[in-house]
């Protein structure tokens, strides 16, 4: 049998780390063949309610889990990890400015990335969805100079999944029938779910919807804003949601994408589509071999270059924001 593969989650006590470490366990991360050890992140004060998660753990008895252990320390939680899903981070609570968010994530990101440099494996795969993913994300790589900025990545594929769900609801179809749905820029409100390149059963998606005002003042900012839908419907964030998007981020990552479709990630640009390089922006990617791509040559129309432009300058601010603070 193969050895098991370290999976490292902060943020362990948290509502996503209560969702996503159980499908961890049952092997859906890495596939049926595949053990794992989980090393769970938190802050001393909710190492306790951790340790009650790993006591649910256990009493899962999965075949496939080798071990748990707990730790408030990163550098021992980050020592040897295969991947790292960084989910805990600070939230914006009434009155904070963006400012103060950015620094506070800064203190956790910071050290983190610090951490998975000094001790990760060095196949390590990073996936952020402790928000501002993105600049956390950058913030991150930019501490592991020695770690290739290709294996940081911040998480949109709550974004794609919620564009192909609303998608397949208006024209009538399954999620399969789907392909090339693309989430480009900021996971934020400014983020762009883009059918332009859509296909429905190989047919154009756009043109089978035929409804421009419907893709742009419905589809959208019903992707967008479907954070604070769920709040209010919830009274909570979302969570399971949020960890069964990791587990596919991470799934296809590892897996790869099927041929003649493409998934949408956070990746470090490399200048791509007019996004400056280094931002860490949501694209079109496809997997092979355990890397994810910028899928190359979409011809991107007046109305999607708007839109990308827009949030890409937000991720930009954000970063000249986080370098004023000294955090990158
Ligand atoms: P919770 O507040 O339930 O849990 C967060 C956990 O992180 C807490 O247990 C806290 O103690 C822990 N934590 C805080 N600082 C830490 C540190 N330095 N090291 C280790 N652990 C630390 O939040 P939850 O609902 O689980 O959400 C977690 C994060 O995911 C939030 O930042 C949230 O905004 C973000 N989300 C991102 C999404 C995405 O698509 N990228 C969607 C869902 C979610 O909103």
């Amino acid at each position: 049998t193969q050895a098991p593969v370290n999976v490292t989650v902060t943020g362990a006590a948290g509502q996503i780390g209560y969702a996503l470490l159980f499908r961890i366990a049952s092997g859906q991360l890495l596939g049926a063949d595949t053990p794992v050890k989980l090393r769970l992140l938190e802050i001393p004060q909710a190492v306790k309610a951790a340790e009650g998660t790993a006591m649910e753990l256990d009493d899962g008895a999965f075949p496939l889990l080798a071990g748990i252990d707990i730790f408030d320390d990163p550098k021992q939680a980050f020592s040897g990890a295969n991947i790292a899903l960084l989910v805990g981070a600070r939230p914006r609570s009434k009155g904070m400015e963006r400012g103060d968010l950015l620094e506070a994530n800064g203190g956790i990101f910071k050290p983190q990335g610090e951490a998975i440099n000094a001790g990760a494996a060095d196949d390590i795969k990073v996936l952020v969805v402790g928000n501002p993913a993105n600049t956390n994300a950058l913030i991150a790589q930019s501490h592991a100079p020695d770690v290739p900025a290709e294996r940081f990545t911040a998480m949109t594929r709550l974004d794609h999944n919620r564009a192909l769900a609303q998608l397949a609801k208006k024209l009538g179809v399954a999620v399969t029938d789907l392909k090339k749905v693309a989430i480009w820029g900021n996971h934020s409100a400014t983020q762009y779910p883009s059918v332009q390149h859509a296909e429905v059963n190989g047919k154009n998606v756009a043109e089978t919807i035929n409804d421009q005002a419907w893709l742009a003042d419905t589809f959208i900012p019903t992707v967008a804003k479907r954070g604070a839908a769920i709040i209010e419907a919830r009274g909570l964030s979302s969570a399971a949601s949020a960890a069964s998007a990791a587990i596919d981020h991470v799934y296809t990552w590892v897996n790869g994408t099927p041929e003649g479709d493409w998934t949408s990630a956070g990746v470090v640009s490399d200048g791509s589509y007019g996004v400056p390089e280094g931002l860490i922006s949501s694209f079109p990617v496809t997997a092979k071999d355990g890397k994810y791509e910028i899928v190359q040559g979409l011809e991107i129309d007046e109305f999607s270059r708007q839109r990308i432009d827009a949030s890409v300058a937000e991720l930009a601010e954000e970063r000249d924001a986080v370098r004023k603070l000294g955090l990158i």
